[in-house]
């Protein structure tokens, strides 16, 4: 049976409207957008069909296709540039597991696209081979508390949901005596380069003429080393960062983290530019992380039953659709994604708060949900967001 399409009630209101100055008749108005409805519904079946007919013969349409994706289901894992130094978002355990919030993420794609959070492999990259690793393709994610840039959208590849919001601070030395950023004039910082950070203090000490001496190493672990050799009187890194150096240090009370926030770092995923739906996947993942915390559903309490609630239901594949499977995902990955890793919450107290490296919420106010959020008693007022899963 065909159905009049939506619209054509908005849309009989605007004729009558319209005809009322031009004296028609009631029946005149009724028929003229009955008319009008079968047209605009002759135009949509002629616009899909030509778009059936323009996908190729694989048996899937138009939308699913991503040959990334393919990539991935062929070689049974997905790669992710990472890191395996940075207690918190990617590091060796004591089993010698790779583990944090960013190997996490990579864990979550795994498990929309493959079913098997396990199913991934890390390359370990400096900071300064992050633009042409993501670049070249040669992986399917760049996740390494990477911050999203413009020019690094331009040029390395697309950024997808920032799960962290950072921004760069300073380490000293605490017998230094310093207490503020600006009080840096003629210090020395290191820093490494190949980073956003390293932009950053030039930009941050040509303002206020502070005349800092910047030594910039390759690996930002040995500009850590560097500075806790005292070859520099400070160190400068994102504030995770920091937090993250600092839980390691033998003497973590001998430094203290500057009030002084330079800088917005955003810290994003991101793909190789050129397959709009490997983009679509893992940002859609990103929100499944995000959203599972705004309704409140955790790694243990996944519903495989409709719980009468809609919004909660359409995520879980219980009910309707938010668009997965027209981009290749299964009804039920919000499921495997959230049974896999957790919600956004989870995720942050394993790794970045108390079960980690110790950044309350609260502090970094900016890595709470959205004010509006639907979530009871979840942090709130803050930055971390995703479109909606509709
Ligand atoms: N977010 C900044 C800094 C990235 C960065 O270097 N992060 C440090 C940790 S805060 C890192 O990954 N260090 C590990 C290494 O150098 O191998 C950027 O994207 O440029």
């Amino acid at each position: 049976m065909t159905r009049l399409p939506a619209f054509s009630f908005a849309f009989l209101a605007l004729t009558a409207l319209a005809a009322c100055s031009q004296g028609l008749t009631e029946e005149d108005v009724e028929a003229r957008a009955e008319l009008r409805a079968r047209e605009m519904m002759e135009e949509m079946r002629a616009a899909e069909s030509e778009r059936t007919a323009a996908a190729p013969a694989t048996g899937m349409s138009q939308e699913t296709q991503s040959s990334r994706l393919q990539q991935v289901r062929e070689r049974g894992a997905v790669l992710c540039a990472s890191n395996n130094g940075i207690p918190g978002f990617g590091f060796i355990d004591d089993s010698g597991n790779n583990v944090g919030f960013d190997i996490d993420l990579c864990r979550a794609v795994a498990a929309a696209v493959l079913g098997d959070p396990n199913a991934i492999r890390i390359q370990v990259i400096s900071p300064m081979e992050m633009g042409a690793t993501i670049q070249s393709g040669e992986v399917d994610m760049l996740v390494r508390t990477v911050t999203a840039s413009t020019s690094r959208e331009a040029q390395w590849g697309n950024f997808t949901v920032p799960m962290y919001y950072d921004g760069q601070g300073f380490i000293v030395h605490r017998e230094l005596g310093i207490t503020s950023a600006l009080d840096m004039e003629g210090a020395s910082v290191c820093v490494a380069q190949g980073t956003t950070t390293e932009l950053n203090l030039q930009d941050f000490s040509n303002l206020h003429d502070l005349d800092i001496q910047a030594k910039t190493f390759d690996d930002t672990d040995v500009a850590v080393f560097s500075y806790l050799g005292e070859q520099c009187d400070a160190f400068t890194t994102d504030h995770s960062g920091l937090f993250a150096y600092r839980s390691g240090f033998d003497d973590p009370d001998d430094h203290v983290i500057l009030p002084e926030t330079i800088s917005e770092e955003p810290l994003a995923p991101a793909v190789p530019h050129g397959d709009e739906r490997w983009y679509d996947i893992v940002k859609t993942v990103m929100g499944i992380i995000i959203y599972a915390e705004a309704y409140g559903v955790t790694s243990d309490s996944v519903p495989t039953a409709k719980t009468g609630d809609s919004a909660v239901d359409r995520m879980f594949g219980l009910e309707g659709s938010f668009g997965q499977e027209s981009i290749g995902l299964s009804k039920t990955v919000a499921q495997d994604v959230i049974r896999a890793v957790g919600s956004y919450g989870e995720l942050y107290e394993r790794h970045l708060g108390s079960g980690g490296i110790g950044i309350a919420r609260e502090d970094e106010g900016r890595n709470a949900l959205w004010s509006a959020a639907p979530c009871a008693d979840c942090p709130k007022g803050g930055q971390i967001y995703s479109v909606p899963l509709r």
